[in-house]
């Protein structure tokens, strides 16, 4: 599906974005480790231009971890150093927020790792931290920052301004709320972003999303759902899995014929939740999904 949800504070946020850039070191870009590229933004990367950049795959345990993988692997080929950025400012590392010691390990010495100092050591690093809506940038602070200082939901736009934070070993690190850009035309990138639970859902309609993730279930991972719902056998369609995930689920309407909206609401809520199992929606190559 093709999304139009580009809430008044985006507009603010985006400016406030583009006359911070310039004042920090570098950028950490959280993306969602289920779909790195759907939930890269291009109007990031534009406004980034050559700044030194962490690309961190945020809900990795959500994500399959073969995939993850390979994602890793394909960020360290595309990031390699090249003539135009000697220095190979651009690094990826996947993290979960059930590894706080290591997510607080790996980002101080990547960020170190990315940038070089005209001054030298001892300047202190000034790091903001940005991506689509509720990708987990305000979990990440609060786990660099070892107390709650950002408010998280589980819901998109919960950020709504820049907060800044300084970390125990000197870093300066900000959030950002969560930014889209004002039309996703491709309906691959807005059917992942709205499973994915990046887009407000009075933005989406539910059922197309859970038919969309219904196919892609079918095709990539029948043995979790068969699993998840205690299935008899594989459903043929997506419509039909979500008939059995109503009828196991209760999700009826009077005189007992399934309601479909409910069953999708159950499919979409338990991909996102992880219950169905570890999923991701993409993998690197491009005619793989
Ligand atoms: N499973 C899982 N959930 C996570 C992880 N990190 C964050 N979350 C959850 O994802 C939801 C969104 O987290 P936030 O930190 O508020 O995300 P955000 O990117 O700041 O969102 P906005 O401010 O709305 O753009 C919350 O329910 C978090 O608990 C993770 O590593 N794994
Ligand atoms: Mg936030």
């Amino acid at each position: 599906m093709s999304i139009q949800w580009y809430p008044g504070h985006m507009t603010k946020a985006r400016r406030v974005l583009a006359e911070s850039i310039p004042s920090h070191d570098i950028l950490i870009e959280v993306l969602d480790a289920r779909m790195p590229r759907a939930s890269s933004n291009p109007v990031l990367t534009e406004l980034r231009g050559s700044k030194p950049c962490l690309k961190v795959l945020g809900k990795s345990d959500l994500a399959d971890p073969a995939a993850t993988e390979a994602w890793l692997r394909y960020f360290a080929e595309a990031c390699e150093p090249t003539r135009e950025l000697p220095n190979g400012s651009v690094a990826a590392v996947a993290i979960t927020r059930t590894r706080q010691a290591d997510t607080r390990k790996v980002i101080a010495a990547m960020c170190k790792r990315l940038v070089l100092h005209p001054g030298g050591l001892g300047k202190t690093v000034r790091a903001m931290v940005v991506g689509i809506p509720n990708v987990g940038k305000s979990t990440l602070i609060n786990t660099l920052m070892e107390r709650k200082v950002a408010k998280v939901g589980d819901e998109p736009a919960v950020t709504k301004g820049q907060q800044l934070a300084i970390l125990k070993n000197g870093m300066a690190i900000s959030d950002h709320p969560g930014l889209l850009w004002p039309n996703i035309e491709d309906p691959a990138v807005g059917d992942r972003l709205a499973l994915g639970g990046a887009i407000s859902d009075a933005a989406i309609d539910y059922e197309s999303v859970a038919m969309f993730g219904a196919e892609y279930l079918l095709k990539r991972y029948p043995a979790l759902l068969v699993a998840r719902y205690k299935l008899k056998e594989t459903p043929p369609d997506a419509q039909s899995l979500l008939i059995e995930i109503g009828k196991r689920r209760g999700a009826l309407r009077a005189g007992g014929a399934v309601d479909l909206h409910k069953a999708s609401d159950v499919l979409v809520h338990d991909f996102r939740s992880g219950a169905i199992g570890r999923i991701s929606l993409e993998l690197p190559a491009l005619d793989s999904d």
